[in-house]
């Protein structure tokens, strides 16, 4: 599983959870969703609610329910309330046409309006919540690089629709040097009707991470939030967000994402409980707590979640925090892998992670970038990757290049990364270890994938070190000489000395430094050799395409590489220990 592999990272396997229905939903609310403009209640609509300070708590309301969805202008218009829409007969074709210029039904999204209702899906609660009367203002920064006409639209109405005005400072549109006419006369003219937003076009592509750089420079509002430019903010979602920032400006506070549907446009939400998490190497993922953890601690749908890593794309920062963690690093090219990057910092350098249940925005997922990469995406995407892991990861990094195959082994330039590891320094964030044990920890990360002594499974005798030479002996587990360590990168370590595939006065030699950039060095075994499945429980050296395999001789108590052999008994080795991981 490479970073950036299709099957592994794709959008659309990353949208989270969802098995309740949005129908099913509205039901168990006693709402339909085509009448849902009759239930209005007391609720107020508009911008016209002011803040009233409630007896019990003076200082603070409630959340504001700004939002079409009582109103919609047209109730009957394809789309509305979140609903479904099929393509008309005669259109399909026209329709599959145009569905690779967002990678999602383009013709859906231009029928549906751009300001259209959907269901208010937060969790019963939300609504009656309190916000403080003093929440900071915040710059809305969207960028962009060829986005489809009517979703860009759809997204910024949905700001200006579900948020209230004196909250938005700003909506800061960063054009990543998109090349679509549309997009460059029709935009200004357009959002021209709207004095708070505001066009910034960068002149070179930058990718989504340095793109988000230039709108933070422009911003003037308190805090930052990021938005893809494919989202629908839902009832709401603003304040809750604000609120945590607000509480504590190391808090960076994420909405649930809930899912626009790529083929029929509908709005559906989301399991709830589900955490921002990651695998390796470096996949992001979502996590649900488990059922029993949810119901032992009661903990409810409304609570807030602290999350491992976030998704990437949607969250408020304080904007004088993000400039103090030192922002993104500005190294990271295009897209992929800043997510990382900012949740580490944050965690590791004091700050919180949140995703906060009563702050809901739909997102388009997708199953491949609709726009090009400036170089390769695979080796973009690993680039970024390497950066985050060689400044954040400490020796756990090899648990990022120890699985799949990384491009790094073929001389993969990086860049320079002396700044990002002084700035980890200068802030004194805390190591990784920490963050494992802390922040994450039920993520599977042993440094070391097997250890203890190396018996050959056919002679019973074990490997052991004299001087630089591997040896076989009889087995003898107190013996620090017998004692190994099969690490992640493919190393068969002792202490700071790596078993090599050279032979050395007729036995394999112990080799120093290790590097596990060194090919000589790495041997697989047992998972890895998951490539060679007849080779299970054999130590298999990979060279210039040819297998060769550790092979133990014990009337000379040497070792040595030979061709592989599933038949051959001398060739099956066994760490006394294995961890999971
Ligand atoms: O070169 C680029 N320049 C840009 O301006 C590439 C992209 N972009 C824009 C793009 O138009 C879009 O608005 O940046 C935004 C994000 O790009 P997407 O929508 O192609 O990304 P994504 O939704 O597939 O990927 C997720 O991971 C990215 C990793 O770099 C970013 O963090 C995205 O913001 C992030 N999206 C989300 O978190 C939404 C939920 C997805 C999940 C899980
Ligand atoms: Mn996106």
């Amino acid at each position: 599983h490479i970073p950036g592999n299709q099957s592994m990272t794709s959008s659309s396997l990353l949208a989270p959870q969802r098995s309740v229905s949005q129908a099913k939903l509205a039901l168990a609310r006693g709402l339909h969703p085509a009448r849902s403009n009759l239930t209005s209640k007391s609720q107020t609509v508009g911008h016209q609610q002011s803040h009233t300070n409630t007896s019990e708590n003076p200082g603070r309301h409630r959340v504001l329910r700004i939002d079409l969805t009582l109103s919609p202008r047209d109730p009957n218009a394809p789309g509305q309330f979140g609903r479904a829409v099929v393509v008309p007969p005669g259109k399909e074709k026209e329709a599959e046409r145009r569905w690779r210029e967002g990678n999602f039904n383009v013709y859906l999204s231009d029928l549906i309006p751009v300001d259209r209702a959907i269901e208010d899906t937060r969790p019963a609660g939300c609504a009656e919540q309190l916000v403080h009367n003093d929440l900071p203002t915040t710059s809305i920064i969207m960028c962009f690089v060829d986005e489809v006409w009517s979703a860009l639209l759809r997204s910024v109405h949905s700001v200006l629709n579900r948020s209230p005005p004196h909250l938005i400072k700003e909506i800061l549109l960063v054009d990543d040097f998109s090349t679509k006419e549309y997009l460059k006369e029709n935009l200004d003219k357009y959002m021209s009707q709207f004095p708070k937003v505001r066009i910034l076009r960068l002149k070179e592509r930058h990718g989504l991470i340095r793109a988000r750089l230039a709108g933070a420079q422009n911003a003037t509002g308190d805090v930052l939030t990021f938005l893809d430019s494919h989202v629908e903010c839902n009832v709401g979602w603003l304040e809750p967000l604000l609120e945590r920032v607000y509480i504590n400006r190391q808090k960076v506070a994420c909405p649930v994402i809930e899912v626009i549907n790529d083929k029929d446009m509908s709005y559906m939400t989301v399991d709830n409980f589900q955490r921002g998490v990651f695998t390796w190497p470096m996949n992001f993922g979502w996590r649900t707590i488990p059922p029993d953890v949810v119901a032992k601690n009661g903990i409810k749908e409304t609570d807030i979640i602290r999350c491992p890593v976030m998704a990437g794309g949607l969250f408020s920062i304080d904007k004088s925090y993000f400039y103090e963690l030192g922002t993104y690093d500005p190294g990271l090219d295009v897209w992929g892998g800043e997510n990382m990057e900012l949740s580490f910092k944050v965690w590791m350098c004091g700050g919180e992670i949140e995703i906060i249940p009563c702050s809901r925005v739909g997102h388009i997922f997708r199953n491949d970038n609709p726009y090009s990469f400036p170089k390769d995406r695979l080796k973009t995407v690993e680039r970024n990757l390497v950066r985050v892991a060689e400044v954040w990861l400490d020796e756990y990094k090899e648990l990022f290049y120890g699985h799949g195959d990384h491009l790094i082994d073929q001389g993969l330039d990086v860049g320079n990364l002396t700044q990002q590891r002084e700035l980890r320094k200068r802030l004194k964030c805390k190591s990784f270890k920490w963050y494992l044990d802390n922040v994450f920890p039920d993520l599977k990360a042993p440094i070391v994938r097997a250890s203890g002594v190396l018996v050959n499974v056919a002679l019973g005798r074990c490997v052991s070190i004299e001087n630089t030479t591997a040896t076989l002996e009889d087995c003898d587990g107190s013996s620090q000489l017998q004692q190994f360590n099969y690490t992640w990168v493919r190393l068969i370590k002792h202490g700071d000395w790596c078993m090599a595939a050279i032979t050395d006065k007729g036995s394999l030699r112990f080799h120093h430094p290790c590097d596990y950039r060194d090919n000589r060095l790495k041997w697989l075994h047992k998972s890895t050799s998951g490539f060679h499945p007849e080779l299970v429980d054999h130590i298999v050296f990979e060279h210039y395409q040819q297998l060769l395999c550790m092979e133990g001789d014990f009337s000379q108590k040497t070792l040595k590489v030979a061709a592989c052999n599933p038949m051959k008994p001398y060739q099956k080795w066994k760490f006394e220990k294995y961890y999971e991981g």
